[in-house]
């Protein structure tokens, strides 16, 4: 790709569509594109400047949150493979909190403290992770504001947050597969399920013991479905080829997911080699029959139900769909799974309505289930909706947002003659995912969307040969779509998700019965300690369990003797009632800090291998006197 076309062109994005055009990328970086996009012409009528520069105007205003003011909408947006889930404000596009995952994090002792290594179980000894995919429970198709789930590819696991606290409070790693990509959530009745597809094919067993003859060893991956309530896998389903995307339909009865290495190939090209790979669609209450008639195996080393959804399985359907697809999304009225072609300048609309015949065997052929192919430019990945019968298409390779009528499209694949095409909008640059608000339910609601996009060039001042993503907010509402907003973010948000703030409704203090020090709790009772008042010290061997309780700008206990070698941990209390009150503990020169809200406990477990005096502070600025919330621990030599 040429850099100085991309930047020479960097404000077409402010001109009425028709006016200025980018030639961004030659020919030549579509690889493997079957053909090139017949791009098909412009629906609407082309704005004036003016009108064009009115609604820009407009549309800015929107955006402009005044102080004190709050937004109109929850973004929650992942942080990729910097591992953390972000909350930010939209439109404002303020990032107001951050919530580690699958990351270490100093400022809240997520992965140092004791209940965060516990969430994390086994894999806490992961420093690194990669999220894509955060997603909002649901019940009857609504988001209920419950829980957020997010996958990590880098170590194959699957992560809870919950809203009311936005804590991460429970972690899976899925057994048996390799990189959890795909996530999304059973809409319908409710988020029992959630569904996550594991991106890379590997042999079974993967013990070494078949790697002499690996052509030789039974290699698949598998589609997962781990229990929203318990955080325990569900079923695992071996199928065909591989598994990138997934999405749910709005019956309860159905997932579908793509898939881009129909060929099975451990390579680029051979992974391009076919015209069609495609989607595979499950078909959920057969899948729970064939569990509850006991028909499947398990794999060595877990006790997981393994179900066979290979090619003649009544558990799946396998739909050919061009070329190599990414995304898959599910309209939101419900009608279509939309994959979306990457290496093909289409997207695949299967109507779901069709699928329960297909399942029954009464079509003639899987792509029966087509309702349209549109064309829409080049390398079209991501599909979100307005809920007026709109979608919106990313086309990484055009660096553009296609918007497109569903509809409109049905009838042109009939052979009638319409232009489903709305408007294309110039992005900075090369789009991912994009997400209008409130898309993946019912109450898609047509007024934001962001285009994540990957690259951002000369968009912000540089920052050396490392540059930010550009996360761009683009108001939806009207006939045409107006850029309004760049976005710069951190290593790399594949993926948001958009509620209304209503739906999403946090506690402002800990309860102090919460589940989350639950453990912890159990700890101190054994201890025969009350976390609510009392400040003890108790030794145990050579484990020392010290409990204070805090309140600004003081902890219960502002100095304890252990001796060189205990095993030490740290109980604390914040009593304070106060909102916004958070005290912290940091123990200089021994890697422990950790946050604790009103009326939370945490605690954190470190060796005291060092003779001598050592501070401890408060990290989180809670008063007036702050600086002065301090302590000593006097560890004794051995
Ligand atoms: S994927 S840029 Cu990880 Cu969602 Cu498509
Ligand atoms: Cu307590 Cu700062
Ligand atoms: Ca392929």
């Amino acid at each position: 790709m040429s850099n100085e076309d991309q930047s020479k062109h960097s404000s077409a994005e402010t001109e009425p569509r028709g006016i200025s055009r980018r030639n961004f990328l030659g020919a030549t970086a579509v690889t493997g594109a079957t053909a090139l996009a017949g791009a098909a012409g412009l629906g609407s009528a082309v704005m004036t400047r003016e009108s064009w520069a009115a609604a820009v105007k407009e549309s800015s205003q929107k955006i402009h949150v005044n102080p004190g003011e709050l937004d109109e909408y929850y973004g929650f947006w992942s942080g990729g493979h910097q591992g953390e889930v972000r909350v930010m404000g939209v439109p404002s596009m303020r990032e107001l909190m951050r919530i580690p995952v699958f990351n270490i994090d100093s400022a809240t002792g997520w992965g140092l403290t004791n209940e965060s290594k516990r969430i994390m179980g086994d894999s806490a000894k992961y420093l690194n992770g990669d999220c894509h995919h955060p997603h909002i429970s649901m019940t009857d198709g609504r988001y209920d504001g419950k829980y957020l789930f997010i996958n990590d590819k880098a170590n194959s696991r699957v992560a809870r947050i919950r809203l009311d606290i936005m804590k991460c409070d429970k972690m899976v790693t899925i057994p048996n597969v390799q990189a959890i990509h795909g996530l999304r959530l059973q809409k319908v009745p409710r988020t029992k399920y959630v569904f996550c597809n594991a991106e890379f094919i590997i042999p079974h067993p993967n013990d070494g013991s078949n790697i002499a003859n690996l052509d030789a060893a039974e290699q698949y991956t598998m589609f997962n479905a781990v229990d929203g309530d318990t955080m325990e896998v569900a079923f695992q389903v071996i199928v065909d080829g591989n598994l990138d995307n997934v999405d749910a339909d709005y019956t309860g009865k159905y997932a579908a997911a793509t898939c881009y290495n129909a060929e099975k190939a451990t390579d680029l090209g051979g992974m391009m080699r076919l015209e069609r790979d495609w989607v595979v669609v499950f078909n959920i209450p057969r899948i729970e029959a064939a569990i509850q008639a006991k028909k499947f195996k398990t794999l060595p080393g877990s006790n997981v139900p393994v179900l066979d959804g290979r090619e003649g399985s009544e558990l799946t359907r396998y739909i050919p769909v061009p070329k190599n697809p990414h995304g898959l999304n599910t309209s939101s009225d419900g009608k279509y799974f939309i994959a979306n072609g990457k290496l093909s300048p289409t997207v695949s609309m299967i109507e779901i309505a069709r699928l329960d015949d297909l399942f029954a065997d009464k079509l003639k052929e899987p792509r029966d289930v087509i309702a349209a192919e549109p064309e829409l430019g080049l390398g079209p990945l991501h599909t979100t909706f307005d809920g007026r019968g709109n979608a919106y298409t990313t086309l990484f390779i055009d660096s553009q947002v296609v918007k497109w009528n569903m509809e409109e499209a049905v009838r042109a694949y009939k052979g009638e003659k319409v232009n489903y095409i709305k408007q294309k909008l110039d992005v900075q640059y090369q789009p991912g995912h994009n997400h209008a608000s409130l898309t993946e339910s019912r109450d898609a609601d047509g007024k934001w969307l962001v285009a994540l996009c990957k690259f951002s060039k000369d968009r912000f001042l540089p920052t050396g040969p490392l540059h930010a993503e550009n996360d761009q907010l683009i108001d939806i509402s009207g006939d045409e779509m107006v850029l309004v907003h760049d976005g710069p973010t951190y290593a790399e948000p594949h993926d948001c998700i958009l509620a209304k703030r209503d739906q999403i409704r946090p506690r402002k203090i800990w309860d102090r019965q919460d589940p989350y020090f639950a453990e912890t709790r159990a700890m101190a009772e054994k201890d025969g300690v009350n976390l609510d008042t009392d400040n003890k010290v108790i030794r145990d061997g050579n484990k020392v369990r010290v409990y204070m309780t805090s309140v600004a700008p003081t902890y219960g206990i502002t100095e304890f003797k252990v001796k060189q070698g205990d095993e030490v941990t740290v109980v604390i209390t914040n009593l304070d009632l106060v909102e916004d009150v958070s005290h912290g503990f940091c123990m200089v020169n021994h890697g422990v800090s950790m946050e604790i809200s009103p009326q939370q406990t945490s605690s954190i477990s470190f060796v005291a291998d060092k003779a001598g005096v050592h501070w401890y502070y408060c990290n989180w600025f809670c008063h007036a006197l702050h600086m002065e919330m301090v302590g000593r621990m006097i560890v004794e030599p051995a």
